[in-house]
């Protein structure tokens, strides 16, 4: 498989993880386009159409917003659909990590004590610049809604259970589902953090798991320029899905549209609506450096609205 695929993406990004290791998993070849970890982004915002958050995954023209579509394009991709196979149950779990365990993640990370590990690496200015940016990124719905002590209670209460019902290799199965790399992905980012790795150090059949998903390593990876993704993205035509498709509350397929996620980073992208299914919203649209472009999205956790 030739490496045309482009994951945009910065080191300490979790949800990063969750996808650098998926390709890992796939043996899938990939670029590396590394972005900033705060916006503007003026190289990667022709390709999402203004969707901000990270990582974004282009394969040749098509560009997947979100790590949960992002899996369902390498599973089309690939052709492996073993990351699907435990069933709706896995995805519902893996819908849990993505967002109840995410949350909690970040209220541990982001609490007073933890926190300072991470700032302390940059500069005022810098530090005001990320604050500022995810303010903004967050919106009225602030990331971290959770209280310190709650959020250390939670995150033992789930530990617990979670090392409790580890009795096969993985989640479900002896190979990893979509629910393994998205509980990992949050385990991982609070492991990051010097303050907070010792909440895990309890949990033995949580840390052997870890282990396993952390040998998937990232696979067969090399760096590329921003410049080279736009470019390679105008030499590709993009490709529309097979889908199962679903009809849409308000709007119809072919119609112009916005999309926005629904949680935080609500910034709408618009373009011209060419299939939905119970996964995926499809949009194609057109920007001067990328070309045209399909922009797929996830179908929950995001409002589609005529445009
Ligand atoms: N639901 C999204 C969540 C992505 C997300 O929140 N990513 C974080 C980084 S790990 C983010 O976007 N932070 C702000 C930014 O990078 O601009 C997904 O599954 O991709």
């Amino acid at each position: 498989m030739s490496a045309n695929v482009y994951l945009h993406h910065y080191p300490p990004s979790l949800f990063s993880e969750k996808i650098r290791l998926m390709l890992g998993y796939l043996g899938v070849p990939w670029r590396s386009v590394e972005i900033t970890s705060i916006m503007p982004r003026p190289l990667l915002m022709p390709l999402t159409g203004g969707y901000r958050k990270t990582p974004t995954l282009q394969i040749g023209a098509n560009v997947y917003c979100d790590t949960a579509v992002i899996t369902a394009g390498l599973v089309r991709h690939t052709g492996n659909r073993s990351l699907y196979a435990p069933g709706f149950v896995a995805e519902r779990v893996a819908e849990w990590a993505d967002s109840t365990l995410f949350r909690t993640t970040v209220a541990l990370n982001f609490r007073p004590e933890a926190i300072g590990a991470f700032m302390s690496r940059l500069s005022p200015e810098e530090v005001a610049a990320f604050q500022a940016d995810r303010a903004e990124l967050s919106g009225d719905a602030p990331m971290v809604s959770v209280p310190p002590d709650a959020a250390i209670n939670a995150f033992n209460a789930y530990l617990i259970r979670l090392d409790e019902s580890l009795s096969r290799k993985f989640l479900f199965a002896d190979e990893p589902s979509v629910a393994d790399f998205a509980v990992y992905h949050c385990l991982w980012f609070v492991a990051q953090n010097s303050v907070n790795a010792s909440l895990l150090e309890p949990y033995g059949a949580v840390a052997d798991w870890m282990a396993r998903m952390a040998a998937f390593g990232h696979g067969d990876v090399s760096e590329a320029t921003a410049e080279e993704a736009l470019a390679h993205a105008l030499e590709s035509t993009p490709v529309a899905p097979e889908l199962a498709e679903m009809t849409l509350q308000g709007v119809a397929i072919g119609s112009e549209v916005t999309v926005t996620p629904t949680d935080y980073g609500k910034v709408p992208v618009a373009g011209r609506l060419v299939a939905a299914s119970s996964a995926e919203i499809v949009l194609k649209r057109s920007a001067e450096q990328a070309g045209e472009v399909m922009t797929h999205f996830p179908n929950i956790g995001f409002q589609v609205s005529a445009g």
